[in-house]
């Protein structure tokens, strides 16, 4: 089974400009109780490097591109983001990173949970130990 679980979502655009809507339950299969934006990286810095124990998440690049990979303990795959269009979901327990990013990606998220340290598994043999249980 892939990791790479692609939402489509519509362009609103027109001659003004693109637009896009995100909304819970609809092509959003969560509540959204956060969104956060990363963007200016500037030097092209990897980010990431973590698994979460509960929070899913939908990850879209509004502008600009990203390289994400995602890891279970047994596959890893990855998956350019370069258009608004694309929604990566991200479910618990995956193991993420993030790479390659264009100096103009603006990448949106949108978060299941509020924000909270103690979700994070930061450690990637503490995640191969918890993903081989
Ligand atoms: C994820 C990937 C895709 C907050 O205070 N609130 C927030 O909502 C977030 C997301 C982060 N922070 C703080 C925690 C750190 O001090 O912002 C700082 C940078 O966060 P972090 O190093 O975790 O950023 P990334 O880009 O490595 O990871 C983020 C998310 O944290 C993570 O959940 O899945 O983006």
């Amino acid at each position: 089974m892939s990791l790479i679980n692609l939402v489509k979502i519509q362009l609103l655009g027109d001659e003004r400009g693109q637009l896009i809507s995100l909304e819970s339950q609809k092509n959003v299969p969560f509540e959204i109780k956060r969104t956060y934006c990363i963007f200016a990286n500037e030097n092209n810095s990897s980010r990431g490097f973590h698994a979460h124990k509960k929070l899913e998440q939908l990850l879209v690049c509004v502008t600009g591109s990203c390289k994400i990979i995602l890891d279970n303990g047994v596959v890893r795959e990855s998956i350019v983001l370069d258009c608004a269009s694309k929604g990566l979901l991200i479910n618990n327990h995956t193991w993420r990173e993030m790479h390659d990013f264009s100096k103009d990606c603006v990448l949106l998220v949108l978060a299941s949970e509020h924000y909270d340290e103690n979700d994070y598994i930061r450690n990637y043999q503490e995640f191969l130990e918890g993903a081989s249980k």
